[in-house]
C-alpha cells in the first residue's frame, strides 16, 4: 500500500512533543539520546514536506579531502574556508545564490547570515552559517560540512545532521581515503532513504583509483553512480570530459525530480529507523533505568520499614539507641562506669559496645563523638549535635544506597546540584532537640513556681552530674533530666549503671521525681523522636522524588511505545 506522507506529519509531531515533555525527568545521558532522536525526527519531518526549491546539496567526506576547497570552485569564489590543517571546517556552511534558498528552520539549528568580512566561513558548531552568493548561478545550494573521520567527535555530529536533512550529497574522496570505513554506513543510508548522491575523487593523479573507486561503489549498491574527479592540483592528469569538474557543474544545476514510489520508499525507511532508534536508544534505555530507580527506591523505603512484628521505625531506634549511648557517656563518664562494673560484674556484658570500647580500651567511636563538637566540661549535654550527627548517619546511608548503583552514581555525578537541594541540612535535626529541650524548659520554668517539690530532688541529682552544680535555675535542669530519662528508658542496659545517694538512677526519676516531671520528660524525648522519624522520612522522600525524576514514569513509556505505534500505522 502506498504510504499517505501527510497522514505522517501529525503522528511524528505528537511522537515529539511527547518527547519534548520528558525533558524535565531525563538524566543527562538520557537528554542527549532525546535530543539526538529529535533531530532525526526533525529531518523526517522535513522531508515529508514537498519542497519545489532548488536542492539541497550536502558535501560529505573525511577531513582534508578537498570538501572546503571544491566547494569554493564550484561556486567560483572562496566563501568556506579550506585550510593545510586537519579538521579545520567546523560547522555546516550553506552556499545559495539567495538566502530564501535555504527552507526556514533547515537543520533544525540556528541561521546565522556571514558577513562578507568573515568570509570564507569556517562554520559554526549547532549554527547554519549562510553565505549569500551571486555567481552560484542556478546551481543548487551548497553545504559544506565538517569531516566525518576527525578526532572531534562534535563535527561528526554536524555532518551527520546535515547528511540527515540533505535533499542530495556529494560525497568527496581522495585516493588516500577512499576506502574510509566511516563512509560506508552513510553510503548504506542513503541508499535506503532514497537520497540522491553524486561521488568526486578529489586530488586525482590515475584513472586506475576512480576504476577501484567504482567498483567499490558498485558493491555497496551504487551502481551506475554519477562519480567525477577532479586532478590534484599540480598532477598532469586529466580527467574524461563527462566526469570532470565542468561536468560536475552541469549535474548540480539538474534539480533532483522525485518519483512518489521511490520516494515514498525512502520516507517508510526513514520512519522504520526513527522507531527503532526510539525503541532501542531511548525507550529500552529508559525503561532499565526505570527499573533501577524503582528498586532504589524501594531500597530507601525498606530504610524506614519495621522489622515483622516489631512496631518501631528503625531510624527512631537508631535515634533512641545513639541518644541513650551518648547519654550515658556524659551521664557517668569512664571512671564512673569501671567503678559500677565493679559493684555489679554482669553489667559488663550488657554495656552497649560503644560505651565498653570507650571505657575499656580508649577509644572513642568516631560516630559517637562529633570532632566539631568537642565535650565541653561543665556544659550540657549536647543534643543537638547528636541529632544532626545521626541525621547525617541517614544521609550517608541514603547515599550508599544510591551510590551502589553505577547508573545512579552517574545521575549524581551528573546533577549534584539537584541531589543537594534534594538533601535536608541536619542541622535542621539538630533544631529539633533545641526547640524541644526549649518547650521542657518552659514547662519546668512554669513547674519551679507551681510546686517546688521536687527541687531538692533534683539538686541532689545535679551534684553528681558534670556541669550540674552550676545550675541556678530549675528549667535549666531540661538536658540533665532528658539524659536521665534517655539512659532509664527501656531500661537499655538492664541494670541502672548510677546510683545516687542510694538510689539507682531508674528509682530516682521514677519513684523519687514527680511522675509529672517525668512524664513530661518523657514526652519531650517521644517527640524529638518522632519529629526526627518525620524530618528522616521527608528526607527519604526528597531522596526518591530526586530520583523518581531521572527518568519517565513506566506509563509515559507506554504512551511514547503507542505513539510511536500510530506513527508507523499513520502512513498505511
Ligand atoms: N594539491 C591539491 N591540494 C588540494 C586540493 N584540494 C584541496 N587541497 C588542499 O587540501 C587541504 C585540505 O583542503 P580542505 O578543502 O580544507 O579540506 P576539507 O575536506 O574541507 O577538510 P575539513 O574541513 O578538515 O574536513 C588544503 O590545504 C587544500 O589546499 C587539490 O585538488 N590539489
Ligand atoms: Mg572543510
Amino acid at each position: 500500500m502506498p504510504l499517505r506522507l501527510e497522514k505522517l506529519s501529525a503522528p511524528l509531531q505528537r511522537l515529539d512533543a511527547a518527547m519534548m515533555a520528558l525533558h524535565g525527568r531525563l538524566s543527562a545521558a538520557a537528554r542527549i539520546a532525546v535530543e539526538r532522536w529529535r533531530a532525526d525526527a526533525a529531518a523526517l519531518q522535513f522531508h515529508l514536506r514537498p519542497s519545489n526549491g532548488p536542492t539541497l546539496t550536502v558535501v560529505l567526506g573525511g577531513t582534508g579531502t578537498g570538501k572546503s576547497t571544491l566547494v569554493n570552485r564550484l561556486v567560483g569564489a572562496t566563501v568556506t574556508a579550506a585550510s593545510f590543517r586537519r579538521t579545520f571546517t567546523a560547522g555546516p556552511v550553506a552556499v545559495a545564490r539567495h538566502q530564501t534558498d535555504i527552507p526556514a528552520g533547515w537543520l533544525g539549528v540556528e541561521h546565522v547570515l556571514a558577513e562578507t568580512s568573515a568570509l570564507p566561513a569556517r562554520g559554526r558548531v549547532d549554527a547554519l552559517v549562510m553565505v549569500a552568493e551571486e555567481s552560484l548561478g542556478d546551481a543548487a545550494p551548497l553545504v559544506d560540512t565538517p569531516d566525518l573521520d576527525g578526532d572531534h567527535p562534535a563535527h561528526h555530529v554536524q555532518a551527520d545532521r546535515a547528511f540527515r536533512w540533505a535533499q542530495r550529497l556529494l560525497f568527496v574522496v581522495t585516493p588516500e581515503k577512499y576506502q574510509m570505513t566511516e563512509l560506508l554506513s552513510y553510503y548504506r543510508l542513503a541508499r535506503r532513504y532514497e537520497t540522491p548522491a553524486l561521488f568526486v575523487m578529489n586530488k586525482c593523479e590515475e584513472s586506475a583509483v576512480v576504476e577501484d573507486f567504482r567498483r567499490q561503489l558498485t558493491e555497496r549498491d551504487w551502481l551506475g553512480a554519477g562519480v567525477f574527479v577532479v586532478a590534484r592540483d599540480d598532477a598532469a592528469y586529466e580527467p574524461a570530459a563527462e566526469s570532470n569538474l565542468d561536468a560536475l557543474r552541469g549535474a548540480l544545476r539538474q534539480s533532483v525530480v522525485f518519483d512518489p514510489i521511490t520516494q515514498q520508499r525512502g520516507i517508510a525507511n526513514r520512519v522504520a529507523d526513527v522507531v527503532n532508534d526510539l525503541a532501542d536508544r531511548v525507550i529500552e534505555p529508559l525503561r532499565e533505568a526505570r527499573r533501577e530507580i524503582d528498586r532504589l527506591i524501594a531500597a530507601l523505603r525498606a530504610m524506614e520499614a519495621s522489622p515483622v512484628g516489631v512496631d518501631v521505625n528503625p531510624i527512631t531506634q537508631q535515634l533512641q539507641r545513639r541518644l541513650q549511648q551518648r547519654s550515658v557517656l556524659y551521664l557517668i563518664g569512664p571512671q564512673r562506669v569501671l567503678d559500677r562494673v565493679r559493684q555489679v560484674p554482669t553489667m559488663l556484658a550488657r554495656l552497649p559496645r560503644a560505651t565498653w570500647d570507650w571505657v575499656m580500651r580508649g577509644d572513642i567511636p568516631a560516630d559517637l563523638i562529633d570532632p566539631k563538637t568537642p565535650v565541653k566540661p561543665g556544659e550540657p549535654p549536647d543534643f543537638h549535635a547528636t541529632l544532626a550527627d545521626q541525621f547525617t548517619v541517614v544521609r550517608s546511608r541514603i547515599d550508599d544506597v544510591i551510590r551502589s548503583s553505577p547508573v545512579a552514581a552517574q545521575w549524581l555525578a551528573d546533577d549534584a546540584d539537584g541531589y543537594g537541594q534534594a538533601m535536608i541540612d541536619p542541622a535542621s535535626a539538630g533544631t529539633i532537640a533545641d526547640e524541644e529541650i526549649e518547650r521542657l524548659k518552659q514547662w519546668l520554668g512554669t513547674r519551679w513556681n507551681a510546686t517546688p517539690r521536687d527541687t531538692r530532688m533534683l539538686h541532689a541529682l545535679l551534684k553528681y552530674l558534670p556541669g550540674g552544680k552550676k545550675l541556678t535555675q530549675w528549667s535549666e535542669a531540661a538536658p540533665y533530666l532528658l539524659a536521665v530519662a534517655l539512659v532509664v528508658h527501656h531500661a537499655l542496659f538492664g541494670v541502672d549503671l548510677l546510683v545516687i545517694g542510694g538510689y539507682s538512677l531508674a528509682t530516682w526519676l521514677t519513684e523519687r521525681l514527680s511522675n509529672e516531671v517525668s512524664s513530661q520528660t518523657r514526652a519531650t524525648n517521644r517527640r524529638i523522636s518522632e519529629r526526627f522519624e518525620r524530618l528522616a522520612h521527608e528526607q527519604i522522600d526528597r531522596a526518591c522524588q530526586w530520583l523518581d525524576r531521572q527518568a519517565p514514569a513506566t506509563k509515559e513509556l507506554e504512551r511514547l511505545v503507542k505513539l510511536a505505534g500510530e506513527l508507523v500505522e499513520g502512513g498505511t
